[in-house]
């Protein structure tokens, strides 16, 4: 559906088709795909084979039936088909133009797309699916409540998110500090989806929108993973789990759950509400990622190496050349980058 959505969106040619039907008054009932299947429950018509334009589109839904494109609706195949499909394919709608439209798409598994004169809207059929088309205001006014929501969201995480940098450097961390910035992080990035959702939808009319995501989650991602990776209980343990495993049961959290933050340290695998006020040290992932110009796999060595944030805070520019891949200048800048995180992040 996404993928359908993405080739409707404005600024395609296939939009701007569909739009002149529609101004036009006139309706229209397309295929997406040409194969065996579709071939099968077509009679009449007329084979075409030139290429898309979105007034050709146009011209040809003047007449009755459907037209035939092919899968990325670079072509116009046939037109004022009458399409057959299968008559014991289950649907709820309608009208005969909807109807078929949506046992075709069940019975190929093409999109179909289908313009409605009678109620002056678009709508597509993907599999058993059916969506409507939205003007973009309407789609840009949720849009708009959607990342305005983001942004109060951003602005709690960078809070817990800075505690947590202050209480690693310190040694103070409990469950309930890697929960609270787990829950926060989720949060932003469910919301993030959603508006990704709109602007798959909204095309070259959601280039603002863009924007505005990509500068507040750019590095969401990244530190999910590694606050993950930073509190990930020691394999080995009675069900130890990986961190891809533990990125998974987070995404499975419900949003009520997600509200519990006994739900969220339960994912983490940090044990459940009883255990929120326990200890417990990062290896320090999170913050070496803060160290400019650091390869991960550098970081990876040093983590390995050290074992824990608190031994590589401690440790001296000798101490961190011992790490293979750490010549003085690397150990350097870990050692001045870490020092200026420890300096930054003191508790208020
Ligand atoms: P007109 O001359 O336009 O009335 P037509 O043969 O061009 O007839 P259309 O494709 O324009 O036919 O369809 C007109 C309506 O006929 C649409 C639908 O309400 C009805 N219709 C067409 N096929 C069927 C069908 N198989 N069963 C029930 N109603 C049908
Ligand atoms: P509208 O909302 O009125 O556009 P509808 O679902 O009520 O759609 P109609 O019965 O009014 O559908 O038919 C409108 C046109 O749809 C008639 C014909 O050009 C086209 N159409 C209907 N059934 C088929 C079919 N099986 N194959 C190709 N075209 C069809
Ligand atoms: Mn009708």
């Amino acid at each position: 559906m996404r993928a359908t959505l993405a080739a409707v969106a404005p600024g395609t040619e296939l939009r701007e088709g569909l739009e002149r039907i529609l101004r036009g008054r006139t309706g229209a009932l397309l295929v997406l795909g040409n194969d065996k299947v579709v071939d099968s429950i077509s009679t009449g018509g007329f084979e075409i084979g030139i290429e898309f334009t979105a007034t050709g589109l146009r011209e040809l839904s003047k007449m009755d039936g459907a037209i035939v494109l092919d899968r990325d609706a670079t072509k116009l195949m046939r037109a004022a088909v009458h399409l057959m499909p299968d008559p014991s394919i289950q649907t709820d709608e309608t009208g005969t133009r909807h109807r078929t439209a949506d046992r075709v798409a069940r019975q190929t598994g093409f999109p179909v797309i289908s313009v409605s004169q009678s109620m002056h809207i678009i709508a597509l059929y993907v599999d058993d699916q059916r969506y409507v088309l939205e003007d973009s205001g309407a789609i840009l006014s949720r849009a708009n409540q959607a990342l305005a929501t983001l942004e109060r969201y951003k602005l709690r995480l960078d809070e817990v998110s800075g505690t947590l940098s202050a209480l690693e450097i310190e040694d103070l961390v409990t469950v309930r500090d890697v929960a609270a910035v787990a829950q926060r992080l989720e949060m932003v990035r469910r919301i993030a989806t959603e508006i990704d959702g709109y602007v798959v939808e909204l095309g070259t009319d959601g280039r603002l929108l863009t924007l505005q995501l990509n500068e507040l989650v750019a590095g969401v991602a990244g530190e999910r993973e590694l606050v993950v990776r930073d509190y990930l209980p020691p394999a080995g343990g009675r069900r130890a789990k990986g961190a891809e495993d533990v990125l998974l049961e987070l995404d499975a959290v419900s949003p009520a759950d997600l509200l519990d933050i006994g739900q969220v340290a339960r994912a983490l695998q940090l044990g459940g509400a009883e255990q929120l006020d326990a200890a417990v040290t990062p290896r320090g992932y999170r913050l070496l990622a803060k160290v400019p110009r650091l390869p991960g796999a550098v970081i990876d060595r040093l983590i390995e190496h050290f074992g824990h944030l608190q031994k590589l805070l401690a440790a001296s520019i000798d101490d961190l050349q011992t790490v293979e891949g750490v010549g003085e200048n690397r150990a350097r800048t870990v050692r001045e980058g870490l020092s200026r995180l420890a300096e930054s992040s003191i508790l208020e």
